[in-house]
């Protein structure tokens, strides 16, 4: 038997970034296509069950339209059954939002859920409640699932915490988590793991790196696993750091050797990072307008800082010299504060514009 895990769709999520009003639009689009898109991969693949691990959707107020979409890929795959936990994001809203919902869609109450397939089963509850497992029955003989939204974590069971020492010896074998925005896998037991699948398709910059689903393939005995990357596109934080770098034409060198090989469709944030020398000004602006048409979205920043050895200053007599000389010898002011003071005024003597 053929089993798809996800979770945290976000489908709604207001996108707050940096994106124009016309890309967020078609990102929001895209989290709902990416929905329908893994419905055909799990058609492809033959899964018999689609397990949602919470927040389908991001809000408890689902627009109507969403609602049907969302529905409507769900009714057109009878042969696949949905199990869908309603995470704390969304609660109610999907049986609230007034759309019929099909025979396929199967939702887990608060308290303990069973779904039987013969030698599997799956277990899921959408309420995380102090002492939930010993109520929770499982038969050893069978590969057991079991669906929660919440946070493993080395405490006890409550609040959003799933106490890990609690899942011991409950004879789960495979644990389809949500909630947070990565896939990772952790060991519960001898025979058990546990496993986030992540948000299929990043949002922000706090959600970078490879996002997809989970394919779990299950038989009596075990159960094997595959993380499937799945996104259209992936959110990068790309660092380029400064030190050594001599002059502009070097920093150009390092981004154009860090960016390439990514693909076009991806969202990039270019870091410039590290002490770099003080003579030297990084220029988001030729940077950003080198590489902007290069990506579906690309922006700058620069959290280098000046790497200032007051000795390499000491016998310059030159105004750069006695200017850094008297800022470097500023107790009250902060590394940050010389830093920028520094930058700001070599800027000046150099003949470079800066803001001030
Ligand atoms: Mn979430």
């Amino acid at each position: 038997m053929k089993i798809l895990h996800t979770s945290d769709l976000h489908i709604g999520s207001p996108l707050t970034s940096r994106l124009s009003q016309d890309k967020v639009r078609e990102r929001k689009g895209e989290l709902l296509t990416n929905f329908e898109r893994m419905i055909e991969e799990a058609v492809y693949q033959r899964v018999s069950l689609f397990i949602i691990a919470g927040d389908l959707f991001d809000t408890s107020k689902i627009t109507k339209s969403n609602a049907e979409r969302v529905i409507g890929a769900i009714a057109r795959c009878p042969s696949i059954d949905f199990l869908y936990l309603p995470g704390n994001h969304e609660k109610d809203a999907l049986a609230e939002s007034g759309v019929t919902l099909p025979e396929n869609l199967k939702t887990f109450g608060e308290d303990w859920t069973y779904f039987d397939y013969g030698e599997v089963c799956v277990a899921g509850r959408s309420e995380i409640k102090a002492g939930m497992f010993s109520s929770l029955e499982l038969d050893y003989r069978k590969t057991n699932f079991v669906v929660l939204h919440g946070a493993l974590a080395d405490g006890r069971t409550g609040g959003e915490t799933i106490g890990r020492r609690e899942l011991e010896g409950k004879h789960i074998d495979y644990l389809a988590l949500g909630h947070y925005h990565t896939y990772s896998e952790h060991k519960i037991d001898e025979t058990g793991i546990a496993v986030y699948a992540g948000t299929p398709e990043g949002r922000g910059f706090d959600e970078v790196g490879t996002k997809g689903f989970v394919i779990i393939e299950a038989d009596g005995r075990h159960a094997r696993h595959t993380f499937r990357p799945f996104a259209k596109r992936t959110l990068r934080i790309v660092d380029v750091d400064l030190e050594g770098a001599l002059s502009r034409a070097d920093v150009d060198r390092r981004v154009d050797s860090s960016l390439s090989g990514i693909p076009h469709t991806d969202l990039v944030r270019l870091r410039l990072c590290g002490k770099r020398a003080p003579e030297l000004f990084p220029d988001e602006g030729a940077i950003l307008s080198r590489w902007q048409s290069a990506f579906y979205h690309f922006e700058v920043k620069d959290e280098s800082s000046i790497r200032i050895s007051p000795d390499d200053y000491k016998y310059d007599r030159s105004l750069k010299g006695e200017f850094i000389r008297l800022v470097t010898s500023k107790g009250d002011l902060t590394d940050e504060e010389k830093d920028k003071i520094i930058r700001t005024g070599l800027a000046a003597l150099m003949g470079e514009a800066d803001e001030i």
